[in-house]
């Protein structure tokens, strides 16, 4: 089969304008570059290397699991057969970022848009849309997970149902998935100190300077998960973050979502959104950062 042509998206004035489609295709993965292969093989063993002492227990274990090897790029008719009996989910080759609706629903279904292309070599260190490797080596490990895969099939179902209510509950479900499957951070230990933290955020795991940033500058606050607080914080696009959020297990994730968010968002309409660099009297503050290197503007 030819070789899908990559949708380019729209690099305008005002920066990356997401081209979304819903097409799902087939991983063309006869297509890849000996430099695509190249470029997947640096980014896996690089954070291979910095992960371990930094990402929490249940990915560097589902990394193993899965199999996934720095020589090649893999196949996702190769994983889905060890995610699927995991878990129940599947991996979809799509073209890049999906419209909300079409995303969540694939959630709903336990199925995950992967990103069939990867970054050039320039785009090595940082690229405006999920590609291959935020997706592949970012998202799909913790799916392996039965309580985290539980969320984002649950996410989903909550994803479909806020797009019934509206823009404003889109917003603030949106940043739960920013500071949640993204940008998350876990207690690991029990004495609740700075170095018991860990990262099981796809945004971070699969960046290496976020990877260290996240836990060992003190830029950044870190405070405690709180559900209708991190769904008024707003967050950044084009930079590190200014706040990680702490969860002390999945678990924790999958009751905090448990209940039926329409009464939340119902508060949460009455209420100022939080700017991504502030510390609340209520929070649980596990690091106060010191705010070094932040942007003025640009929190969404
Ligand atoms: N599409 N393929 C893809 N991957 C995402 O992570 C994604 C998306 N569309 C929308 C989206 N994420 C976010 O707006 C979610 O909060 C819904
Ligand atoms: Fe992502």
């Amino acid at each position: 089969m030819e070789s899908p042509v990559r949708v380019e998206s729209q690099l305008t004035d005002k920066g990356y304008v997401p081209v979304y489609t819903t097409a799902v295709v087939e991983q063309p993965w006869d297509s890849y570059t000996d430099t695509d292969h190249a470029v997947w093989a640096q980014l896996f063993e690089r954070q291979k290397r910095i992960l371990p002492g930094l990402a929490c227990d249940e990915f560097i274990a589902a990394l193993d699991a899965m199999e996934m090897t720095p020589d090649r790029i893999p196949k996702f008719a190769d994983l889905n057969p060890i995610l699927h009996a995991a878990t129940g989910w599947e991996l979809i080759g799509v073209e890049g970022l999906l419209p909300e609706l079409t995303f969540f629903e694939h959630l709903a279904q336990r199925r995950f848009p992967v990103t069939w292309w990867i970054r050039k070599p320039e785009q090595m260190d940082y690229l405006a849309e999920p590609d291959l490797f935020h997706d592949l080596f970012g998202h799909v490990p913790l799916l392996m997970n039965p309580v985290f895969a539980d969320y984002m099939a649950a996410y989903g179902r909550g994803g479909v149902k806020a797009h019934g209510i509206g823009t404003d509950a889109l917003v603030n479900l949106t940043r739960l998935y920013w500071y949640t499957v993204e940008f998350g951070l876990i207690r690991q230990g029990k004495s609740g100190q700075k170095d018991d933290l860990r990262i099981y955020g796809s945004g971070i795991v699969s960046s290496k300077g976020e990877s260290i940033h996240c836990l060992h500058s003190d830029a950044p606050n870190r405070i405690g998960f709180d559900l209708e607080r991190i769904m008024r914080t707003r967050y950044r696009i084009d930079t590190y973050q200014k706040t990680y959020f702490v969860i002390d297990s999945f678990e924790q994730l999958m009751d905090a979502t448990g209940p039926d968010f329409a009464p939340i968002y119902g508060r949460l309409a009455t209420q100022e959104s939080i700017p991504a660099g502030d510390v609340l009297e209520t929070d649980a503050v596990y690091h106060r950062g010191t705010g070094e290197g932040w942007l003025a503007d640009g929190d969404v």
